[in-house]
């Protein structure tokens, strides 16, 4: 799937319209229904009308996360146990490791998360029009169209984990941790220790540099979640990981 293709396509009908923003979502949602087997009773258009409903005709610094229960309760998503991988400041890493293999699967892996991921969008008050410019900023207000998306569609994600769940920090940071991240203020909070067996923790150094695992930041964490929860914690150095992007073919399991 080539995602330039389908970026370049936004970006050259910045004019906006609902059409073309209709356009891409529509292509990107069927793109991963033929890659991926177990979507395939998902419906494009209804994916599309829900989506929409949340915040057509809105403020878009006023759209709550809420707003996008319907599109969440629309889309048909397998949970995969024991594959799941959160990540906080590890973004590009993770989708480079994610991208070439199957044994992990972020939020942008599943179909709302492929959807939506690189896009923007919001509407206006009194208009019935969908804009892709002109929105507000991640931080410009705190329920923004597009954070509010990304905030509920990580709580669905978070409420389907179990089984052995892992998460990709960033150790080259001094809170990797971070308290204000989705991560820590949406995803740890919705872990349920009846269905989740453990939390491995994957710290991404630089060269034995940075924050170890026995970070004050990382106590937080395990204080966060629930004791009945197995946490581990490993301290990775950013060039095994990259060796095994650019490796596609070495085991999930030797990566850490
Ligand atoms: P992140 P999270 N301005 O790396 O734990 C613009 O902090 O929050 O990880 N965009 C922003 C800003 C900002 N101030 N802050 C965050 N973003 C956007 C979903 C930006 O696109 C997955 F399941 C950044 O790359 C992960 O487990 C992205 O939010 C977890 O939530 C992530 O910020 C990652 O969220």
């Amino acid at each position: 799937i080539s995602l330039g293709v389908v970026n370049s396509h936004v970006l050259s009908s910045s004019s906006t319209s609902s059409e073309s923003l209709k356009k891409t979502i529509i292509d990107k949602c069927e793109a991963f229904i033929q890659n991926n087997k177990s979507s395939s009773a998902n419906n494009c258009q209804k994916i599309w009308s829900a989506f929409q409903q949340a915040f057509v005709g809105r403020d878009p610094c006023n759209v709550p996360m809420e707003a996008y229960d319907p599109l969440i309760h629309t889309v048909i998503q397998d949970p995969v146990c024991n594959r799941m991988l959160f990540w906080s400041k590890t973004k590009k890493i993770v989708h480079d490791f994610t991208e070439k293999r199957d044994c992990f699967l972020t939020l942008e892996d599943t179909l709302l998360g492929f959807i939506m991921n690189g896009l923007t969008w919001c509407g206006k008050e009194e208009s019935n029009e969908t804009f892709t410019t002109g929105c507000p900023g991640w931080t410009d207000c705190v329920n923004n169209t597009v954070r509010s998306f990304w905030n509920r569609a990580s709580a669905a994600f978070a409420d389907a984990a179990c089984g052995d769940v892992t998460a990709m920090l960033n150790g080259s940071i001094a809170t990797p941790f971070s308290p204000t991240s989705i991560f820590a203020t949406i995803e740890v909070k919705r872990f349920k220790a009846a269905k989740i067996k453990s939390l491995s923790v994957v710290l991404v150094t630089k060269e034995n540099k940075g924050t170890t695992c026995d970070d004050p930041s990382l106590q937080d964490l395990q204080k966060e979640i629930d004791p009945k929860l197995k946490y581990n914690c490993k301290a990775v150095p950013e060039s095994k990981i990259q060796y095994c992007i650019s490796h596609p073919d070495t085991a999930c399991g030797a990566c850490w």
